[in-house]
Parts: structure tokens; sequence; C-alpha cells
């Protein structure tokens, strides 16, 4: 494995924050490389697709955010330890691929008209999300003991909605609820979420 991997992206978490939560989670040090918008209108043209989070690991590239943080993952055994449990993290993070179109349509939604359906169809997710951890969860975490890739996104994305849509009811997902409860305890999480850049 590289010494240091560099993940590039903007100033915020959006698509970014899932990545940097493993690297913190599993205590690894990464270059946090945050471009301005000036710095990204010079560096666009040079990247593979024109779209920020990069991760550049021994002088190779890796774009789409969830290639990358499927790739951190493995690297920093985060992704389970067979090939069953590396399905069901899986299932996880396609849910909250899922999640994500959301918050991306929440983000972008102008009326109050269009955020209530932006909430409406990210609850409809959030129920199956819920259903679907119910019967997967195994411990504190979706794997058991140990958080894997699939609490980091879990917490990534919900924290995210959480922002964006002010009438999500995360009461109504115990279980979601408990598994980002329990990860936000874990020691090297809390320290970053204290110290973390303070960002949108
Ligand atoms: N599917 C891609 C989407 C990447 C994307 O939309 N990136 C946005 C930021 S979240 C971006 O690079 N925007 C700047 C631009 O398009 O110039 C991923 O998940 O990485």
């Amino acid at each position: 494995m590289s010494d240091q991997m560099k993940l590039i992206f903007f100033d915020v978490k959006a698509r970014g924050e899932v990545t940097r939560l493993l690297f913190k989670l599993a205590g690894k040090d990464f270059i946090d490389c945050r471009l301005t918008m000036e710095e990204w209108a010079e560096f666009k043209p040079s990247t593979p697709k024109g779209q920020l989070p990069l991760l550049e690991v021994d002088g190779k590239v890796i774009c789409e955010s969830f290639a990358i943080a499927r790739y951190v993952a493995r690297e920093l055994n985060l992704y389970g330890s067979s090939n069953w449990e590396a399905a069901v993290v899986d299932m996880i993070v396609e849910s909250c691929s899922g999640l994500f179109e959301q918050g991306v349509r929440a983000y972008y939604a102008k009326t109050e008209d269009e955020k209530a359906e932006v909430t409406k169809k990210t609850a409809e997710v959030l129920q199956s999300t819920e259903k679907l951890a119910v019967q997967l969860k195994k411990g504190k975490f979706i794997l058991g003991d140990e958080a894997s890739l699939a609490d980091t996104a879990l917490y990534s994305i919900i924290e995210i909605l959480q922002e964006l849509l002010k009438d999500l009811k995360m009461d109504e997902y115990p279980t979601i609820s408990e598994l980002i409860k329990n990860y936000t305890e874990i020691p090297a999480v809390a320290d970053w979420l204290k110290t973390r850049p303070d960002n949108k």
C-alpha cells in the first residue's frame, strides 16, 4: 500500500467525507487536499472525468466517490473479512448510494414543495434501508463488533441528509439511528467530528 494516499476534493463533506472518515476510523494518515474553486478551474481539465473527488495513490488516480471509498476500505480492512461480509457491506453501500441521489435532489430543491417531495422520497428509501439494516446487523455495527465501510457510508449520508432536510424524522428508523450513534461514539470518529474543518 502507498504510504500516504491523497484525497482531492472541495472544502465540503458531500462526496468526500465518507473516505475521510474511513482514514480516521482506521487511524491511517492521508493527505486531505481541499481545493478552492480557483484551484479547481485550473486542475479540472487534467482530471479523468472533470469531477471530484479523486484519490491519488502510487502515482495513479481513482475517480468516482464510491470506487474511492471501496478501494480505501479494502486497503484499510474495513470491508469485512469474507466475500459474504463484503456483500453485506455492498448491500448497505448501494442503499447509501440511493440515499445520496436524494441528497443531491435535496441540495438543488429550491421551493418548499420540492423539498417536501424529496423528504417523502428520502423517507421511502430510508424505510427500505432500515428494513435491510434490521436483517443484516450483527451487533453494535453492521458486521458485529467492528465498524466497517457500511457504517461509515450510513453515517456520512445521514449526516448530510439531516443537514439538508430539516423535516426528516430519524426516530422512525431506530436501527439506523442506533448504528449511527454507535459510530459517532468510536473515539477516533468522535475526535474527527470535533476537530474537522467546519464545512457544509
Ligand atoms: N459520480 C461522481 C459524481 C462526482 C461529482 O458530481 N462531483 C462534483 C462535486 S460533488 C464536482 O466535481 N463538481 C465540480 C464540477 O463538475 O466542475 C462521484 O460520485 O464521484
